[in-house]
């Protein structure tokens, strides 16, 4: 699993307040402790409330990356966003751009602009199933919707080994809304089948949880099953322990690692070298 640290999130308390006193010490405290979990990448991501979002994404790019040598996930809608945060970063070791739908109403090329950012850094992107008209309500629409990334992201230099497909997974508890996890695993079925070797296939998986009761159990509860279905990566809880431990399992009980009595601490010791 390329387990993507979630929690350098201007969307936490912690994280809006560490931006807007330009506090360094919880930034980095979430560098090594999410670093030591075994994230592969750490998400950065400065939320809505910032007052300058470009300053806010170099300050948390300087910031998290002298604290540890993880690469970075850089998080926004803006390309512009993401553009000043990779005039600091480090991409010598790697970084993830996140994230661009195919296309989008007021911005018909974003794709490409993300694209050639990743291109150009070395990096690796995240591509969401969305395009002008928002996310698909059906399944079909959405592996379509990948298929044309797919194809789209080649033709722009970015082969399947750095592309990473988000089938997009919504709250459960939004009325009439708990079918589409069920159908999210169909998705990623078909998401792996689209090339050879297949892209990378993540989620931001809390968003499944939001507002319910139970948000750990039932995101490694869903994480499990994805990786099931094919999911090799995730933005996560990586300090959730249990979550850690259901995705360790999941993969032994998948062939996908040698199963021994100490699987949990195997699984742990090499997490974070999977890039
Ligand atoms: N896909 C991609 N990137 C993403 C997402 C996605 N990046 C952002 C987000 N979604 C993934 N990260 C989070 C981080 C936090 C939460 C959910 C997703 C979360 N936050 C608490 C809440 O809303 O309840 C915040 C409050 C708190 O605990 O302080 O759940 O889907 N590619």
């Amino acid at each position: 699993m390329i387990a993507i640290g979630e929690r350098i999130n201007g969307q936490f308390n912690d994280v809006r307040r560490a931006i807007a006193e330009k506090d360094g010490g919880p930034i980095q405290d979430l560098a090594r402790r999410q670093t030591d979990a075994g994230a592969a990448y750490l998400d950065i991501n400065v939320g809505t409330a910032a007052e300058d979002p470009l300053d806010a994404m170099r300050w948390l790019v300087e910031t998290a990356q002298a604290a540890c040598e993880t690469p970075l996930c850089l998080d926004s809608q803006k390309p512009e966003v993401i553009r000043a945060g990779l005039e600091v970063c480090d991409t010598s070791r790697g970084v993830l751009l996140n994230s661009s739908p195919l296309s989008k109403k007021s911005d018909p090329a974003v794709l490409d602009t993300y694209a050639s950012m990743a291109r150009e850094a070395g990096g690796s992107l995240i591509c969401l199933t969305m395009d002008t008209e928002g996310v698909p309500q059906t399944i079909e629409r959405r592996v379509e919707i990948a298929a044309e990334l797919v194809t789209r992201a080649m033709d722009l230099g970015l082969e399947p080994d750095r592309l990473f497909i988000d089938p997009i997974i919504l709250p459960v508890n939004v009325p009439g809304a708990q079918g589409q996890p069920g159908l999210i695993l169909q998705a990623i079925e078909q998401i792996a089948l689209l090339s050879d070797p297949p892209p990378h296939i993540t989620m931001g998986l809390s968003n499944l949880s939001q507002g319910a009761a139970e948000r750990s159990l039932i995101n490694r509860t869903f994480l499990a099953m994805a990786v099931s279905h094919g999911c090799d990566s995730a933005i996560v809880d990586v300090l959730d322990d249990a979550l850690v431990d259901a995705v360790a399992a999941a993969e032994m009980i998948m062939n996908m690692q040698i199963y021994s009595d100490s699987f949990l601490k195997a699984y742990r010791g090499q997490a974070g070298r999977q890039r």
